[in-house]
């Protein structure tokens, strides 16, 4: 199925999809956005998409010339409209076009675009083997120069530390806050495993809040698993007995090996194939 693009109120085909070089979210990467995934034509947890998008734009002075409601009419009807049974949407607001300068106020109001496509990050070994990862260099924004919980288009140091990774042809990348607390992986949430209890780094740290990560959180919690948010650092992953990891394009995969140690028996531990079984089911169940 071809993907389909909303821009502004109007459908084009990926091959007329276009946006102007003066666009600010193009010159100066002044935008946020989101990445949401659809299941057998249905959306998952839009209102929880759109909530973060919306707190973006706020937390960036940007404000969305389109209700919340209308957004999300507009996002399902993509999904009709695209034929993609399982979809990958990229929904994406910008400054706007305007002229060359950062002032926000040269731009005279937001582009608005949305495409339907599909995404698939891992070939499906690496859910039963595991990614190699290793701890990037480049560490997340600090908390208070661009909080890593706006999902901004500002994604450079995040792809920097991607090619710390390809360079040393692993997988993934682990990246550390400014401090040196783990915070999260290249697009991805962080949980180590250790005596079935999930750890993960808490939001207020300085991390992206992920959509996946809040509903494994629920899901771990109705298995029974006991959830702990909280500061981690290597030491911590190294020696849990599983890491693994969560996003919307990814969903649940294990970490083998990080930084050339093996992590737990060195594949996809239970804990993280019981997790990924149950995400599977829960995102597609019928209710
Ligand atoms: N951290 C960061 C920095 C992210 O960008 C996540 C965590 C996971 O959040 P969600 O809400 O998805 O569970 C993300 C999400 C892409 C892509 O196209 C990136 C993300 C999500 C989907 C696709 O590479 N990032």
């Amino acid at each position: 199925m071809p993907s389909i693009v909303w821009i502004d109120g109007t459908w084009y085909d990926r091959g007329s999809a276009v946006v102007s070089v003066f666009d600010h979210g193009l010159l100066y990467g002044d935008g946020v956005f989101e990445g949401i995934r659809a299941y057998g034509g249905r959306v998952f947890r839009l209102d929880a998409h759109l909530e973060r998008l919306y707190a973006s734009a706020k937390a960036i002075w940007l404000e969305i010339p389109m209700s919340k409601d209308v957004m999300g009419r507009m996002v399902e009807e993509g999904v009709a409209k695209s034929g993609i049974k399982d979809n990958y949407i990229r929904l994406v607001v910008t400054r706007g076009v305007g002229d060359l300068g950062l002032d926000p106020r040269k731009c005279a109001k937001p582009t608005i675009f949305c495409i339907f496509d599909t995404i698939k990050l891992w070939p499906q070994d690496r859910y039963e083997k595991g990614l190699t990862a290793l701890t990037a260099a480049t560490p997340i924004h600090h908390r208070e120069a661009l909080s890593p919980r706006v999902k901004s288009l500002n994604y450079l140091s995040h792809i920097l530390a991607k090619v710390e990774g390809i360079a040393a042809n692993v997988d993934e990348v682990i990246m550390l806050d400014a401090a040196g607390y783990v915070a999260e992986a290249s697009g991805m949430n962080l949980f180590a495993v250790s005596n079935s209890t999930l750890r993960t780094p808490p939001p207020y740290t300085g991390i992206l809040r992920g959509v996946t990560r809040d509903t494994v959180i629920e899901i771990g919690r109705e298995a029974g698993y006991g959830v702990e948010e909280l500061p981690m650092n290597r030491y911590d992953l190294y020696t849990a007995d599983e890491v693994f990891l969560t996003g919307t394009a990814a969903e649940v995969v294990g970490i083998s090996k990080l930084d050339g140690r093996a992590i737990g028996k060195g594949v996809a531990g239970p804990v993280t194939r019981d997790l990924a079984t149950r995400f599977r089911a829960y995102v597609t169940r019928d209710d």
